[in-house]
């Protein structure tokens, strides 16, 4: 496993760009957003306007840390500019009440669940073919367990419990132990009353390494999540409410990114792993300040570099991008109205070698390719939910007429086959679709194989195959990771024997 360093937790304090304080309205639609008087709060101080503080940032990295010390200290891992990344994990994770800073420091705190003390929990930076062995200890006052999301993982160890393994209920500790076969951006979170826990906080990033990185100045990792919350800061608690479930999920009130880094020189080449942790909200995404490619998606490489333009980011999804820093990178979701402003990486000197190499292809994964022509095809349909048609399961959503897990999976597949499956959402809300222990292409119109992911989105009314090789024998689970549409119906699971 990755080197337990006991100087971690210290040598990681880089925590967080600037944010700027903006609300949207409950509602949580993109439209009628609220604005709180726009400020940063840079070394305690209050600017007024978020334009002024361009090129002016504080000279000192560690004093420019919005986000409380003692909360977040432990959330980062890339220590800016050091030569060598440091790997590192806990031994145990353990969920507990946290309180985090997500409003800007000096406005309300907001009482949340995390790991370790802090939400987001702890980064886990491993390398490739590392085993990840942790303890989970649950100090909440329910049950919970940790899904590793997007490792093509042993089945025991997937986290979902009653499937997977027993729950582990509070006051109780699980021994997960799994080797990380792939290089790539991932990250853990709560499977159990996810729509709940993971909105209340319980996730961090997995960070898998090449055994030969490609070579950047900064390894960041920027989550971007949405929390309903008052202006206090104060959480609203209306959890699992079915008006909610029944359309777009938990939309939050207050978004931002946080990233484990606060500044960057102009010049320096920059790996951005961009992880869309919240609950429900399809996230488009802008960044400004940098050049750069797409090099991986869901943690694996394109095979080609691609143009980075507008990302638009389902629950789940991750963006590697590879890009050399021009400005100060500022990461925008643009909205019908103005664009909201989800965070800032501040510009702090010049670097004075910058890298130049062409931005390559990452080292493709070893994974068996589809054949030709698939052994089984399968139609796989969303229904139901608000301003949906009739269908015949017994709860909001549904595939093909089913709600929820039944005593027998969906379909068992043979190991090694391929295996076409239709995506078809008939109904009027976006669905990112997530598969456990197995990434697969997503097929284009024209046929092709396009991008490897373990959760593909589909807008309202779209039809997309995608095309897997069921390859890791065990039980898992396929669903919507819009968490509140899988708690009321919206999940599968099959079987690979
Ligand atoms: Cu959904």
């Amino acid at each position: 496993m990755g080197h337990l360093c006991a100087a971690w937790g210290r040598s990681v304090s880089l925590a967080c760009a600037v944010y700027l304080t903006t609300f949207w309205n409950i509602a949580g639609t993109q439209r009628g957003l609220w604005n709180k008087p726009r400020r940063c709060a840079i070394n305690g101080k209050v600017f007024p306007h978020h334009q002024e503080l361009t090129g002016t940032r504080p000279v000192n990295r560690r004093d420019a840390m919005p986000l409380s010390r003692r909360h977040f200290l432990t959330t980062a891992a890339a220590l800016a500019c050091l030569p060598h990344r440091v790997l590192g994990a806990p031994a145990i994770l353990r969920a507990a009440p946290v309180t985090a800073q997500i409003l800007p420091e000096g406005d309300g705190e907001t009482a949340l669940w995390g790991y370790n003390g802090s939400s987001p929990g702890p980064e886990l930076r491993y390398r490739a073919g590392d085993t990840l062995e942790m303890r989970f200890e649950n100090a909440l006052d329910e049950g919970s367990a940790i899904h590793w999301h997007g490792i093509r993982i042993e089945n025991a160890m997937d986290g979902v419990p009653y499937l997977t393994q027993p729950m582990v209920e509070s006051g109780e500790s699980f021994d997960y132990r799994f080797k990380l076969p792939d290089a790539g951006t991932y990250w853990y979170h709560s499977h159990n009353r996810s729509w709940e826990q993971v909105a209340r906080g319980l996730y961090g990033p997995l960070i898998v390494e090449e055994s030969n990185p490609p070579a950047v100045d900064q390894d960041i990792t920027v989550m971007v999540d949405d929390w309903r919350i008052e202006r206090t800061g104060e959480i609203i608690e209306d959890f699992g409410n079915r008006h909610d479930f029944s359309h777009a999920g938990r939309l939050g009130t207050f978004a931002r990114v946080i990233a484990s880094s606060g500044a960057v020189r102009k010049g320096d080449r920059v790996r951005l792993r961009l992880i869309n942790v919240a609950t429900a909200r399809v996230f488009p995404l802008e960044i400004a300040g940098i050049e750069g490619k797409i090099v991986a998606l869901d943690g694996m490489p394109l095979p080609e570099p691609q143009e980075i333009g507008s990302l638009l980011i389902a629950p789940a999804q991750r963006v590697d991008i590879i890009a050399d820093v021009q400005d100060t990178v500022a990461f925008v979701f643009p909205t019908r109205q103005e664009p909201y402003p989800l965070g800032e990486i501040a510009l702090q000197g010049e670097n004075p070698s910058p890298i130049t190499e062409p931005i390559g292809p990452l080292p493709a994964a070893v994974i068996t390719a589809p054949a030709a022509v698939a052994d089984h095809s399968v139609t796989l349909k969303m229904q139901g939910g608000a301003m949906g048609g009739a269908h015949e399961g017994d709860d909001i959503w549904s595939f093909n007429g089913v709600s929820g897990l039944t005593d027998v999976p969906w379909q068992t597949f043979q190991r090694g086959q391929t295996v076409r499956i239709t995506l078809v959402n008939d109904t009027s809300f976006p669905h990112g679709i997530h598969l456990h222990g197995h990434h697969f292409h997503e097929v284009r119109d024209d046929g092709s194989l396009g991008a490897f992911r373990d959760t593909t989105l589909l807008q309202r009314q779209e039809t997309r195959d995608i095309l897997c090789v069921f390859d890791n024998p065990g039980k898992w689970l396929m669903h919507c990771h819009m968490l509140g549409h899988q708690a009321s119906g919206m999940k599968t699971w099959v079987v690979v024997t």
